[in-house]
């Protein structure tokens, strides 16, 4: 089935979203940098905010380099799915570049939060589905919207990074000692 579309993205409401970036291959920090100058050249989203950089113990498979691991406030008025198209274009032009699931790549953008929509496609989950259950996301995302409610579980970031249950290593890597 069709998703309905929306009219012209010019007369739409811009919405607010929360995008989770992650690289370790090849320059992750300048990955990163990188596409979030990407996103913002868009005309249809203006990057509002971003967490510090993060250096994240790989999840899943274990034999790969740390990541980075930032999240990014947007505004858009992409749909999600439109949302969707942009991130893997930006994955794209940065020549992401994954050998298995779960394993090394050059750049990841992944859509957390759009509004307090919940999306559930084949291959479109909003709230991202392993968003409670990962400290490399929650623990940026809980430093700029602690308070922010999930859609589905109805409790605030800052509640479900405290109760997370995952124990690896995340570093802020922009603190100044
Ligand atoms: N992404 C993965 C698999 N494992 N581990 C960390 N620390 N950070 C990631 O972004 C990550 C991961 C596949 O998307
Ligand atoms: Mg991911
Ligand atoms: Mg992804």
């Amino acid at each position: 089935m069709r998703e309905k579309s929306t009219g012209n993205k010019e007369s739409r409401v811009w919405r607010q979203a929360y995008l989770g970036l992650g690289a370790n291959r090849e320059s992750p920090i300048l990955k990163c940098y990188q596409a979030i100058y990407l996103l913002h050249q868009s005309p249809s989203i203006m990057v509002m905010e971003r967490s510090s950089f993060y250096e994240t113990e790989p999840f899943g498979y274990e034999k790969q380099n740390w990541f980075i691991n930032l999240v990014v406030k947007i505004r858009t008025n992409f749909t999600p799915r439109e949302l969707l198209h942009k991130t893997q274009q930006i994955e794209k032009a940065l020549g992401k570049n994954k050998k298995f699931t779960r394993g090394p790549r050059s750049i990841d953008i992944d859509i957390l939060l759009y509004d307090n929509e919940q999306v559930l496609k084949a291959d479109l989950h909003i709230p991202h589905p392993l968003l409670h259950a990962r400290n490399f996301v929650l623990r940026p995302l809980a430093q700029i919207a602690p308070n922010l409610q999930h859609p589905r579980l109805s409790r605030t970031i800052k509640e479900l990074f405290s109760t997370c249950r995952d124990r690896k290593g995340v570093r802020n890597i922009e603190y100044v000692c």
